[in-house]
């Protein structure tokens, strides 16, 4: 996993060279928005099973994909789908408090449009599903941690194929 500031380090590193002014002013806006992102995470964590729910609620109840079926028809396959979402927002705040994209592909897209493939998972709801979330997390963080928050929201919807 990289960060904002391991990210821009190691890209001098390769060179050889010290930081340079456009490496510079990357690390001075990753740290101008350390408030922003700590306090983001902190909302978060305390409401994530709220933004799950709501997400849930908005994007996929009572359509087809929960009837007899629908891939979150049963509520083994109910649950799975809710474990999901957390697994999405969990590490979109990790991927948020970090400022780099690397742990997500690790952790969470490294063979996971195979997986939903051959579960029959449909990738489209899914991404519907991820973006309610992203609606629901920038209402309840605000306007720009939800910004920020949705550049690793869509990361995982296009990573997906989505
Ligand atoms: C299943 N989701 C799975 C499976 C994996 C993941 C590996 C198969 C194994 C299992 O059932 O647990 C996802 N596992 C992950 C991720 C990580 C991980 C991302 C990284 C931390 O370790 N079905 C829908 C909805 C959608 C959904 C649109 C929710 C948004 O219709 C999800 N995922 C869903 C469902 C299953 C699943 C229903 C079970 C499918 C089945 O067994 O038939």
């Amino acid at each position: 996993m990289q960060d904002a500031i391991t990210s821009v380090i190691n890209s001098s590193d390769v060179q050889g060279l010290y930081l340079d002014d456009g490496s510079m002013s990357k690390l001075q806006s990753y740290f101008r928005s350390g408030q922003l992102r700590v306090r983001a995470a902190a909302t978060i964590s305390a409401n994530a099973s709220a933004i799950v729910r709501d997400a849930v609620a908005k994007a996929l109840l009572y359509s087809d994909i929960t009837r007899p079926g629908g891939n979150m028809y049963t509520t083994r396959r109910y649950a799975a789908c809710i474990r999901d979402m957390d697994y999405y927002l969990r590490y979109s705040t990790y991927a948020m408090l970090a400022g780099d994209t690397s742990i997500l592909d690790e952790r969470v897209l490294n063979g996971l449009r195979e997986t939903y493939n051959s579960l029959g998972v449909p990738i489209g709801a899914t991404v519907q599903a991820i973006q309610a979330m992203k609606q629901v997390t920038a209402s309840l963080v605000g306007a720009d941690a939800g910004k920020e928050m949705g550049v690793y929201f869509d990361y995982i919807c296009s990573g997906l194929g989505g």
